[in-house]
């Protein structure tokens, strides 16, 4: 053999392996025809087979399922129109457990049902909804060894749900990459494999994933009243996890107050788990008010008042408070101390104790303690 036909001879060889392995594997029958009769298919979506090796279709604008034998031959169908039980309106998804139950995903119902090998409806569960026990789009069903039922939920939010063999729900797999989880399979060591539509495959170990959301408790009051000038010193907050535990060092806090300016302040707290889980924000709300508007609020308290006290103790109190105000207005501080402590005077006077006037201490402690905060405001002696 010359050289020449050699090669060409190794050319042709090579070229007939390749075009060995380019080439589909081996058929070994296919079936169906479009129609509605026994065996007859429209739209089939979802096929499964038993541990008989008989084939199951989700013959979805049928509207029904069908059985075959493993050679392809019509066994069964089913369905109802029942519309409480087993009517299905857009069948997807389908599996068989290892009892030969047949598992499928009932899209425009929102629901999964399951059947018995002979076609007769054993369950259902689902609704539609985004909590843990309903669905948004159902569309891929598969099992474990304990036959244990896992729905793909084709939406971002809702992600791959596990339910016990009689539907309750047991637990969430979410990942921050789904779009539309739609196809899933177990493997032999249930390990969950997912196909999403936003191009990405995934596989799940099957530890319980951490899903649960750390949850922040604030420290100290929800709402916080400062006067301008004042100190402020943000009680914090804490926070724990189901995994992680103790997160409190792991909080970012946002602390906008700026007490040398009057007004209404949020610092929010924010956390999230290591398998991030974000917990619920938490806020406090720091008013930070001028001497003035202190002053304004503690008039509209007096005139609260009544009962227990009467208008002309009122108009008393409110006229020693407007002329705080004026004293402010004008730069007078040192008048605007000496009248607040005249208004403490008025207030004292009216308080029960020692003898029978109006006013509880508890009532009289209210106001005494602002036209004080007001007093510290001024830098009052
Ligand atoms: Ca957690």
């Amino acid at each position: 053999m010359s050289k020449a036909i050699l090669a060409l001879a190794i050319a042709f060889a090579i070229t007939t392996i390749n075009v060995g392995v380019a080439s589909a594997q081996t058929l070994l029958f296919k079936f169906g025809t479009p129609g509605s009769n026994d065996g007859e298919l429209d739209s089939p979506q979802g096929i499964a087979v038993d541990s008989a090796d008989n084939i199951y279709v989700s013959d979805q604008a049928n509207r029904l399922i069908q059985k075959f034998d493993p050679n392809g031959n019509f066994l069964l169908k089913f369905t109802t129109f029942d519309p409480n039980d087993g009517e299905f309106a857009y069948p997807y998804g389908i599996a068989v457990d290892s009892a030969g139950n047949i598992i499928v995903a009932d899209i425009a119902n929102y629901r999964i049902q399951k059947f018995d090998p002979n076609g007769n409806f054993l369950l259902k569960f689902g609704t539609r909804g985004t909590s843990d026990e309903e669905f948004e789009y159902p569309v891929g069903v598969a099992v474990d060894s304990a036959d244990n039922i896992y729905v793909a939920d084709d939406s971002a939010d809702q992600g791959i749900k596990k339910f016990d063999p009689n539907g309750n729900f047991l637990f969430k797999i979410w990942d921050e990459n789904f779009f539309g989880p739609s196809g899933i399979a177990i493997d032999s060591t249930n390990n969950i494999y997912v196909a999403d539509r936003g191009s990405l495959i995934f596989k799940f170990g099957t530890a319980q994933p951490d899903i649960t959301s750390p949850t922040i408790t604030l420290l100290g009051s929800p709402t916080v009243t400062l006067l301008v000038g004042d100190a402020y010193t943000d009680a914090g907050a804490t926070a724990s996890d189901n995994v992680d535990g103790d997160l409190t060092s792991s909080i970012v806090t946002f602390n906008p107050v700026d007490t040398s300016t009057a007004g209404t302040y949020t610092v929010t707290y924010d956390v999230s788990d290591s398998s991030g889980n974000v917990a619920a924000q938490v806020t406090r709300s720091v008013e930070v008010l001028t001497p003035s508007q202190v002053t304004q609020n503690l008039i509209t308290q007096v005139q609260n008042l009544i009962p227990p006290l009467n208008q002309g103790q009122v108009n008393s109190l409110t006229a020693q408070l407007n002329a705080v105000l004026n004293s402010i207005e004008m730069g007078n501080f040192n008048t605007a101390c000496n009248q607040l402590d005249a208004f403490i005077n008025n207030v004292n006077a009216l308080t029960q104790l020692p003898i029978n006037n109006p006013l509880t201490t508890s009532q009289s402690g209210v106001l005494i303690n602002q036209a004080q905060a007001i007093k510290a405001g001024l830098s009052c002696s």
